[in-house]
């Protein structure tokens, strides 16, 4: 073998094992990557948007861990077929649950979404309200809430356990419809 012939084939071997490991880079089965943040997890509720502090991405045993006040109560719904029932929910205040997280000034609207699409939106003062109300009975008052337990069954922490809660706006509101279940992402702008 002469030396230019052996020098060629060196650089050839050399130009497949570039070619090789560059194409390993892309093409090797590897996971796409994805914005760990934007990933939808069956166990995680995300809390982002412009009007809190970066993205919050929390469990239930983490939100049952942030010594927010635990609130337990039997919650009035009334639906849109007019019947009236009551729910034992427990969970806590969505308004104290984001001021924990880090609401800024500037927010204004706070979008519910749960895990189908559904989702409801709400002001920040509707968020803070703590007079929600149960038609039936004056002396009830509610704060909107996320719950975790509902007629005594907490829910399966693996698949999207957290419910928004509240009473009435006003009489002949019906508030269950906006009971989001299931809620993913709450959204902050
Ligand atoms: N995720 C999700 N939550 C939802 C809904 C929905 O379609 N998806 N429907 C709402 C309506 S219109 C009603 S009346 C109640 C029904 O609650 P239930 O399924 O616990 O009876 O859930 C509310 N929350
Ligand atoms: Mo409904």
């Amino acid at each position: 073998m002469n030396k230019q012939l052996a020098i060629t084939l060196v650089l050839l071997i050399l130009m497949i094992a570039m070619v090789v490991a560059g194409c390993s880079g892309q093409n090797n089965d590897q996971e796409p990557v994805i914005e760990a943040d934007s990933v939808a997890e069956k166990n995680v509720l995300i809390i982002e948007g412009s009007g809190v502090v970066g993205i919050t991405r929390l469990t239930l045993q983490e939100i049952q861990g942030m010594q927010l006040d635990i609130i337990e109560d039997y919650y009035f719904a009334l639906n849109n077929f007019g019947t009236k029932q009551y729910f034992f929910f427990k969970g806590v205040s969505l308004w104290q649950l984001l001021s924990k997280v880090g609401v800024k000034d500037t927010a204004q609207q706070v979008v519910i979404t749960s895990e189908d699409g559904y989702s409801v939106i709400y002001t920040i003062a509707d968020v803070k309200r703590e007079d929600y109300l149960d038609e039936t009975n004056p002396e009830k008052k509610y704060k909107m809430i996320i719950a975790w337990e509902e007629n005594g069954e907490v829910y399966d922490p693996t698949q999207y356990p957290f419910r928004l809660v509240m009473g009435q706006k006003e009489p002949g509101d019906i508030n269950k419809q906006n009971w989001v279940a299931k809620v993913i992402n709450i959204k902050v702008d």
